[in-house]
C-alpha cells in the first residue's frame, strides 16, 4: 500500500496556551463532543460573514433546502483561513488527541444543512484509527428554530462503521444506504440526540465517530451562519472509508490550509480537473 501526504511542516500553525481543563478533556472523552468558546471579535465575525456572502446563491432564504454551502472558502476569504488556524482551537484540539492538529478542509453554511446522521468516519478516517475531528462554530445564536446541529453524545465509542460493514460498494452512490443504515442503528440501539444550541462565538468539537447531522431549520425565514472545519492530526496517513475496499484504503493527500495568507496553492493539473469533473457528474474514477 502506498500513500503520500502533504508533508508541510506544522509548527508553522501558532497555538494558544493549553486552553481546556482536565474536566473539559474528561468530557470529551466521555461524550465525544465539547463545547468552548472562542473569544472571537465581534468586528471578525461580521468581516468573515460580509465577504462570506458573495459565496452564497441569492435566493438561499427563498429556496431553503437547496445547497447552500460553500467548500473551502480560505482559498478566498482570509477570515474563513484565519477560523480554521486559530491558535486556541488549534491548542485545544492537540490537548484533546495528544498530535499538532492539520486543518484541512472548511465548509460555510447560511442556512441549516437537515444532513442525515453520520459519523466523519465514513468520510475521512487516518492510520491509525481516530486522528480526525471536527470543529463547528457558530456564526450567530443558535437555538431550535435555526436548524442546530444534532448528534448523539456517547456514540464515538460505537463500532467505525465502513461501508462493508453494511453490505455496501464502496462509493458515493451508495451513500444514502449507509445514512438508512446509520438510522436503522440509532433506532435499535435508541440513541437519544442533543442540539447544539451555542451562541455566536462558541464552537462545538466532534470526535470522528462521533454521529451527528443538521436538524431541520423551522424557522425558514433565518439564517444560521457556521464554519465548520475539518482537522486531521500530524504522523498519520489519511484515506476516505467511503470510497475504500477493506484491503484497499482510498488515500488522500490533504492540503493543509496554510498558517499565514501568502499562500500558494498547489497546481493540481488538467487530469485532477477532469477526474473531479468525472466524480461530479458520478462517473467513477481511478
Ligand atoms: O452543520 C450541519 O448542520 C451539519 C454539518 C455536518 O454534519 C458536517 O459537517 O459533517
Amino acid at each position: 500500500m502506498k500513500a503520500s501526504g502533504n508533508q508541510r511542516p506544522t509548527m508553522a500553525y501558532k497555538k494558544s496556551a493549553p486552553p481546556l481543563t482536565e474536566e473539559q478533556i474528561a468530557h470529551f472523552d466521555t461524550h465525544g463532543y465539547l463545547v468552548i468558546d472562542l473569544g472571537l471579535d465581534e468586528n471578525f465575525i461580521a468581516a468573515l460573514l460580509t465577504k462570506v456572502e458573495s459565496l452564497y446563491p441569492d435566493d438561499r432564504l427563498q429556496n431553503p433546502t437547496a445547497p447552500a454551502r460553500v467548500q473551502d472558502a480560505w482559498k478566498t476569504v482570509d477570515e474563513v483561513r484565519q477560523l480554521a488556524v486559530l491558535p486556541i482551537a488549534l491548542a485545544a484540539l492537540e490537548q484533546l488527541f495528544g498530535r499538532a492538529a492539520l486543518p484541512f478542509q472548511t465548509l460555510n453554511f447560511p442556512i441549516g444543512t437537515r444532513q442525515l446522521t453520520h459519523s466523519d468516519t465514513i468520510h475521512f478516517n487516518s492510520i491509525p484509527k481516530g486522528f480526525m475531528a471536527g470543529v463547528w462554530v457558530a456564526l450567530e445564536d443558535i437555538d431550535g428554530s435555526n436548524g442546530p446541529l444534532q448528534y448523539y453524545p456517547g456514540s464515538h465509542k460505537l463500532k467505525e462503521y465502513t461501508m462493508q460493514d453494511f453490505g455496501l460498494e464502496p462509493g458515493y452512490e451508495n451513500y444514502r444506504h449507509y445514512e438508512t443504515h446509520i438510522q436503522a442503528l440509532i433506532e435499535a440501539q435508541a440513541l437519544t440526540p442533543e442540539f447544539g444550541t451555542i451562541k455566536r462565538g462558541q464552537a462545538l468539537i466532534w470526535h470522528a465517530n462521533l454521529l451527528h447531522g443538521g436538524a431541520a431549520q423551522t424557522d425558514l425565514s433565518r439564517s444560521r451562519h457556521s464554519q465548520v472545519t475539518h482537522y486531521y492530526f500530524e504522523n498519520c496517513t489519511y484515506y476516505t472509508p467511503m470510497n475504500s475496499r477493506s484491503d484497499k484504503p482510498h488515500f488522500r493527500n490533504p492540503f493543509w490550509i496554510p498558517a499565514t495568507h501568502d499562500f500558494d496553492l498547489p497546481d493540481v493539473g488538467r487530469l485532477a480537473i477532469l477526474r473531479r469533473i468525472a466524480r461530479s457528474l458520478g462517473i467513477k474514477t481511478a
